[in-house]
């Protein structure tokens, strides 16, 4: 067992019977002598201690993916890969309450929405990317030479070795097999460093690549933190080939910098600022409910969020009102209880971060619309990272609070008058990850969206994805694409071999 239970049961109670997390290297449960505590979101109780990687077990880990690499997983054909990974994907759904259970502890959220999106999605992670690579063609040419004899080309993939991933907290169990599925699809090995915060589900995968016939090595997990930590070890080891990242911008620059030390490959998948686009002639119910989503799913913790609405000025004041009432409608509460709409935010930590934004923003005399403060939560649950959603106006677009990402329930609504001018201020941000934009003129949306710079860019939705399109960043919010076919181009060498005739 790896993720075992000293005193049962451990889930629902406080205090001493918290559960153990240890590593998952060469198949196997790997503890340490460290470990350090994963605390409730909800009310701040001990979930679990959780052992802490040294450089050595981080070294064990990356020496058991090369091994596994060399051995019965670097000779299986594709076809063997894919029925791996297709039980993989059924070993998570099989699995599918204890995945749930472990991800709603960890993070809080709500368990409709892990119910509907965290879990299904780690599953279907693995099926989409064994469809892509038994799928894919590559590229052949034949070419004329000078003898008339002529040669061949094609081009074979090959995986590119032993991947580090290394992942954040807010879709702990999504996020990471959206990196491992195509990893492995692709033939590769894999050490997986989880947020210290969401050390649960990549924990229990483990327990799942076993049962389903994964050999040892092929998938390795590391607990611990970033710097001097499990994360520095494994992005600063030279044992391995290609680093993919997703998380803050600042991590993503300290990790491309190690990633320079053997000039190897990194995808990085970071942070955002992202707006959304509200046209006076978009279909309103529609534009309110799917920014109330985008502003708040996940209490605020999704990358693709949006933290800056622009609406036009005809229809400014009817939007924020009413997105005002939705604000206010949403409960906050208990992951089991089906009338939540929002949990807590994941720590105390990033509390502390979101609600210095709160008081910056009553600082720099925005008006609070709703929100920016604490709600008063009842019981043990007034202990857990709890935060308003908020809503401001009255900000421009040069404030902090227009510019920086702060990753948590609450956005700056600010009134546009022309499509030019929304461009440009829109683009005016050193992040461009995603973007919403909300009209009844097609015209318009295939206008805008071309013109602005993002990675993913929604019209009159959000958070619809195909797991075949390329998914990734502009500017500072990442660097490459997975998804489809994309995440062949880094979990990949292209090979070409010519053949003179
Ligand atoms: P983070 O950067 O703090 O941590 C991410 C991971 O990096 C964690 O596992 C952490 O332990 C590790 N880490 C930290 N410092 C490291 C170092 N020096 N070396 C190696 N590893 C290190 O991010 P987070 O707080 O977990 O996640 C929130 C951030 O992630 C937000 O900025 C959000 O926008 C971003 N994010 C981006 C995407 C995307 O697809 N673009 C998706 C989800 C989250
Ligand atoms: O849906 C996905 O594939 C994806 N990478 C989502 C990222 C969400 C960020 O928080």
């Amino acid at each position: 067992m790896l993720i075992t239970e000293p005193q049962a049961p451990a889930r629902s109670s406080a205090g001493t019977d918290a559960l153990q997390i240890d590593h998952f290297i060469n198949g196997a449960a790997v503890a340490s002598a460290r470990r350090f505590d994963k605390r409730s979101p909800l009310d701040g109780r001990l979930l679990a201690r959780v052992a802490e990687a040294t450089r050595d077990q981080v070294d064990s880990a990356v020496r058991a993916a090369r091994a596994a690499l060399r051995g019965p997983w670097g000779t299986l054909t594709v076809a063997q890969r894919v029925d791996l990974l297709y039980a993989v994907a059924d070993g998570i759904n099989r699995r599918f309450d204890d995945f749930l259970a472990a991800e709603v502890a960890d993070t809080g959220k709500p368990m409709s929405l892990a119910r509907h999106v965290d879990i299904p999605r780690g599953a279907a992670n693995f099926k989409v990317f064994a469809d892509v690579v038994k799928n894919v063609p590559t590229e052949f040419f034949e070419m004329s030479t000078p003898d008339g004899l002529g040669a061949i080309n094609y081009a074979l993939r090959r995986p590119v070795g032993v991947v580090g991933v290394i992942c954040p907290w807010n879709l702990p169990l999504l996020l990471m097999t959206w990196k491992v599925g195509p990893a492995l699809a692709c033939g590769n090995t894999v050490v997986v460093k989880p947020s210290e915060e969401t050390p649960q589900t990549a924990t229990l995968l483990g327990e799942v690549m076993n049962a389903a016939g994964v050999p040892a090595g092929v998938y390795n997990v590391v607990h611990g933190f970033g710097p001097g930590s499990a994360g520095e070890f494994l992005t600063s080891h030279p044992g391995v080939n290609a680093i993919t990242f997703t998380g803050e911008t600042r991590t993503g620059e300290v990790i491309m910098k190690a990633a320079a030390s053997g000039a190897r490959p990194v995808s990085l998948e970071m942070g955002g600022k992202n707006a959304a686009v509200v046209f006076e002639d978009c279909d309103f119910d529609a534009a309110i409910e799917g920014t109330l989503r985008s502003c708040f799913a996940n209490c605020g913790q999704v990358c693709l969020g949006t933290e800056r609405v622009y609406v036009q000025r005809p229809i400014f004041d009817r939007f924020v009102q009413a997105l005002k009432r939705g604000a206010e409608a949403m409960q906050l509460g208990r992951p089991e209880d089906p009338a939540t709409a929002m949990g807590p935010l994941i720590s105390q930590e990033h509390r502390d971060k979101v609600l210095s934004y709160y008081r910056k923003a009553a600082e720099l005399g925005a008006t609070v619309v709703t929100g920016g403060g604490v709600p008063a939560m009842p019981g043990e649950l007034a202990a857990g990272a709890w935060v308003q959603p908020t809503l401001w106006t009255g900000l421009g677009d040069d404030s902090a609070i227009a510019r920086e990402e702060i990753f948590g329930p609450c956005a700056l609504l600010m009134p546009f008058d022309t499509e030019e001018e929304v461009l440009r201020r829109v683009n005016d941000n050193e992040y461009g990850l995603a973007t919403a934009v909300w009209t009844r003129d097609l015209q318009r949306a295939h206008r805008v969206a071309a013109a602005i710079e993002v990675g993913i860019a929604w019209v009159n939705s959000w958070f619809l994805r195909d797991l075949r399109t390329p998914f990734g960043g502009a500017k500072q919010s990442g660097i490459g694409r997975e998804g489809g076919v994309h995440s062949l181009e880094f979990y990949t060498e292209l090979k070409n071999v010519c053949i003179k005739l």
